[in-house]
């Protein structure tokens, strides 16, 4: 059973979707614990891509597929963990804040968060501040991710956080922000809890911060 873990967890690192989807069947007719095939099969494999990413050794189209893979398993997967009561390390409500229509990056960053169990709740693109606050309440978010690619769309995310605050939600939720034209020192002088560079660190800032 181990080696077919390991053979699921190169599989989703190899993009191979078939055989992520087979081996995953297999191993659940085998008996294996569910939860044994998402961390050491499913979780692992992505962690393998989201380091690779992050050392410029991969690049987004291997990232997507690796995610393709990945989802294919937890299609078959999924079902199985609802009774093995198995708690995400956090849910992350995620989206492209006010204005922008940019979604490629903060996709990367869904899939590796899901890739690292956690609940991923993805509002897409053009997210006004009252939609995030709205699905933080509705999914009991203790995080909330915003991206933004545009100089002109990277002024709406202190809007959000803002707004967190005024409808006193912001002690709730940790916020982290990405996006290229974003820095760690603007993160910080906006008051966001996180900020990462790429998808794979974006992860790390999740998981630090719950
Ligand atoms: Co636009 N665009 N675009 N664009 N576009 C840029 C961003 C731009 C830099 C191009 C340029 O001029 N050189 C420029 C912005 C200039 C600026 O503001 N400084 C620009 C512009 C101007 C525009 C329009 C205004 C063009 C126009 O219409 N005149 C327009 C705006 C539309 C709008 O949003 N309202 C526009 C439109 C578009 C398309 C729709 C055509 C398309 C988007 C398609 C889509 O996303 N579905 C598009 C694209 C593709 C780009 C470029 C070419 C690529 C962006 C991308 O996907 N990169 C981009 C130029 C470039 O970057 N070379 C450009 C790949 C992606 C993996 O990287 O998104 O940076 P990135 O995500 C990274 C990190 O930033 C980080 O992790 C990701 C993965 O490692 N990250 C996070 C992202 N979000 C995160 C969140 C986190 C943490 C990390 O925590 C929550």
């Amino acid at each position: 059973m181990e080696a077919d873990l390991q053979r699921l967890a190169q599989a989703v690192i190899d993009g191979k979707r078939k055989d992520a989807a087979e081996l995953t069947t297999k191993l659940l007719d085998a008996g294996c614990n569910p939860k044994d095939v998402l961390e050491k099969g499913l979780i692992a494999g992505m962690g393998v891509v989201g380091a690779r990413f992050k050392a410029g050794e991969f690049f987004v189209p291997e990232v997507l597929v690796a995610a393709r893979s990945m989802k294919a398993a937890m299609g078959i997967l999924k079902p199985k963990l609802a009774g093995a009561d198995i708690q995400p390390p956090g849910t992350i409500v995620l989206g492209t804040v006010r204005g922008d229509l940019h979604d490629i990056g903060k996709n990367l960053v869904a899939m590796m968060a899901e890739g690292a169990g956690f609940k991923v709740v993805d509002l897409g693109v053009d997210v006004t501040p009252e939609k995030f606050i709205e699905a933080a309440k509705e999914h009991n978010a203790n995080l909330v991710g915003l991206s933004a690619l545009l100089t002109t769309t990277m002024i709406n995310i202190p809007d959000v956080i803002k707004a967190f605050e005024k409808d006193g939600q912001r002690e709730k939720v940790k916020i982290i922000v990405g996006g290229a034209p974003l820095t760690q020192e603007w993160a910080d002088k906006i008051g966001a809890d996180g900020y990462a560079p790429d998808a794979a660190s974006a992860v790390d800032v999740c998981k630090s911060l719950v």
